[in-house]
């Protein structure tokens, strides 16, 4: 039975988009979805083609007409911004293009809610990047702990997380920031650190390949898996009043860690494998993440389902059917 609610997911075909758009047609929604144009459309489509009866449309939130149109197309409810340049060390690369996309994008897209479709329910797809090294004495970040961001990921990300809270206080938009902590799962892209250890343990385990180049080993991280963040944007949405919270697990691991329990499902110990590669250290590293999601889960009754383990568990074993076919 449908809900009779309409949802834009920008960047639908992402690892969260694709998440994103089996929740809300589990909840009913009538989904529409913007992705990018892309030479190799297989890339494009890879996460989201075995639910591609989905209503695509073409664009890019660096282009307001295309923005626009897509909202006539969808006359959504709920518009959901998901679409970025989504890594952190490649926007030292390309700040310019990363500030645009994400940065002016979200602008782009509030500005056609302000002057459009201004009941839509606005979802901002902040970072926990946006905390930068600051941290409370618990060596928590919360809602309230200053952002000081390192990376131009990190600063394009927290002008998207200003506007919307801008425009949701200049003209009273319905427009929330979720601060996701980092979020996996088999879907991620395998230039992400989670993905390249579980593809590369299982290429090593199969004897394709000898070692693993890794970058900083002792960065710390707060991981939880993608499928569990999707619940929370929906929940932040159909909250009654516009408001951002953090969504995280609470715990933090090393990069180090990641390796050990990935290879250990193989019956290996990373330390014979892993090396470092001065190639992959940024120029700014932020060094530990953990967030404190208590607001969320009070307010909003949201908590993580899926371990760290069983999240690792599922990324080794995705790659173990991918590359013994
Ligand atoms: O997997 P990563 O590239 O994720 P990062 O930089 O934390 O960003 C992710 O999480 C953010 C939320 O905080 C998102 F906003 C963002 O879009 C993205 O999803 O790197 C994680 C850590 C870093 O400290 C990095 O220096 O792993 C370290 N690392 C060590 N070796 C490596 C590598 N990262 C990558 N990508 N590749 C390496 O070889």
């Amino acid at each position: 039975m449908g809900s009779g609610k309409r949802s834009l997911i920008f960047g639908i075909a992402g690892q969260d988009g694709s998440y994103l758009l089996e929740h809300l047609r589990s909840l009913g929604h009538e989904v529409f979805g913007v992705v990018r144009r892309n030479s190799v459309v297989e890339n494009q489509q890879s996460r989201i083609d075995q639910i591609s009866d989905m209503n695509n449309i073409y664009g890019d939130v660096t282009d307001l007409t295309s923005i626009i149109r897509a909202f006539e197309n969808a006359k959504p409810d709920y518009v959901f911004n998901l679409a970025a340049q989504s890594h952190v060390r490649i926007s030292f690369d390309v700040p310019n293009y990363t500030i645009e996309t994400n940065g002016v994008g979200v602008l782009n897209i509030l500005e056609v809610i302000k002057n459009y479709f201004p009941e839509t329910k606005f979802y901002q797809a902040s970072s926990s990047e946006m905390f930068g090294n600051s941290i409370d004495e618990d060596l928590a970040q919360r809602e309230t702990t200053p952002m000081l961001p390192v990376s131009p990921y990190g600063c394009a990300k927290l002008y998207g997380y200003h506007i919307t809270k801008t425009y949701r206080n200049s003209y009273n938009l319905f427009a929330c920031n979720g601060i996701l902590f980092n979020h996996e799962s088999e879907r991620r892209g395998s230039n992400f650190v989670t993905n390249k250890i579980a593809k590369n343990a299982v290429e090593i385990f199969l004897g394709r390949k000898k070692y693993l180049e890794l970058g900083n080993l002792d960065a710390k991280r707060d991981w939880g898996h993608s499928k569990d963040y999707v619940r929370a944007m929906v929940k932040i949405l159909n909250h009654n009043v516009a408001d951002d919270f953090v969504i995280s697990t609470g715990k933090t691991r090393s990069v180090r860690d990641f390796c050990k329990v990935a290879f250990s499902y193989l019956d290996l110990d990373y330390k014979d494998y892993v090396k470092v590669n001065p190639k992959f250290f940024r120029p700014q590293e932020l060094h530990e993440l953990r967030g404190d999601c208590t607001k969320a889960k009070t307010i909003l009754g949201w908590t993580p389902k899926i371990s760290f383990e069983e999240m690792v568990q599922e990324m080794v074993e995705n790659w173990k059917n991918l590359l013994s076919k």
